[in-house]
């Protein structure tokens, strides 16, 4: 089975622009603001997994797009926020400056704010899901997105900085963080295409140690990569004192880490009813290689 992954982003970013479109009204610097973010160069990783999952199962794409263009605004509006000065003050994302170097800070807030409420809005008001669908749509995006999700995670985030965290803390914190978001856009797949109970509890295990593989990647990324492959200034996160997997593990064993992740993600893909490789094709999307 093929799986057009430029195909598929562009089906993704067509949406996002009927979503979110230029706007005339009194008000349309916040929908220029919310469009140079949400339009910029993002993977889109987090629709393509929703949307893989789908076509895995023999789901039709076409009626996902609109949840999967809401995730992506979510992911979105957590970049805008995290980078602002009060949180990272990252001068920096997707390879070029970030929203509150464009435009004034309060602007770039209130454009996360209604990329995030936007995100809730299309999922409500979309006609190609069922009501019931929709409300477990629903439900997974709110708990993912909120206090026991990835505003707790980046709670943990911001007050772990210049402190020296054990590997467990690390672990749950980047699970809350950047894992859950991942994990519930495979989720929600598994809730579009209707999957029974058993396969959605292993695409949901998949999910979370893709989620945690990747920040791992990421954390190496940080130090190895420039800007042009990474989108954000290098080793921005020792600059800001954080910990991270490379920095209480070292590079090597951080690495080692990654490899076992790796492995156990190929051992839950297997466990599924069907043939894996798309997902397989999307985990190396997801962490790239070689690091
Ligand atoms: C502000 C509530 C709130 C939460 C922020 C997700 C997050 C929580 C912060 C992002 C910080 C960060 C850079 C984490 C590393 C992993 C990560 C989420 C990277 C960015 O995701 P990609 O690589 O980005 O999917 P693109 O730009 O491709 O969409």
């Amino acid at each position: 089975m093929v799986f057009d992954l430029e195909h598929v982003r562009s089906l993704v970013d067509q949406r996002l622009q009927e979503l979110v479109p230029e706007s005339n009204a009194p008000y349309k610097t916040l929908f220029s603001a919310a469009r140079y973010s949400l339009h910029s160069s993002g993977k889109r990783l987090r629709p393509i997994l929703m949307l893989g999952v789908i076509q895995m199962f023999g789901g039709s794409i076409e009626a996902a797009l609109t949840p999967a263009a809401a995730i992506e605004m979510i992911h979105t509006y957590s970049l805008i926020h995290d980078d602002l000065p009060c949180m990272d003050n990252d001068d920096f994302r997707r390879g070029i400056p970030t929203l509150h170097k464009v435009y004034p800070e309060a602007i770039a807030l209130l454009a996360g704010d209604f990329l995030l409420t936007r995100a809730f809005e299309v999922v409500t008001t979309c006609h190609e899901i069922e009501d019931l669908q929709k409300l477990e749509l629903l439900r997974l995006l709110t708990s993912s997105a909120g206090g026991e999700g990835m505003i707790g995670g980046q709670v943990m985030d911001m007050e772990s900085e210049n402190k020296q965290i054990d590997l467990k803390t690390l672990e749950c914190l980047h699970r809350k963080k950047t894992g859950i978001l991942i994990s519930t856009a495979i989720e929600c797949g598994a809730v579009l295409a209707k999957l029974p109970q058993k396969t959605r509890s292993l695409l949901v295990a998949f999910g979370q140690e893709l989620g945690l593989a990747f920040q791992i990647a990421d954390d190496l990324l940080d130090i190895t990569q420039g800007i042009a492959k990474h989108g954000k200034v290098n080793g921005s996160d020792s600059t800001n004192l954080k910990s991270t997997y490379v920095s209480l593990l070292g590079k090597e064993n951080a690495k080692q880490e990654l490899e076992k992740k790796r492995k156990q993600i190929g051992e839950i893909l297997n466990e599924l009813p069907v043939n894996p490789q798309i997902l397989l094709q999307l985990s190396h999307m997801a962490i790239p290689e070689p690091l």
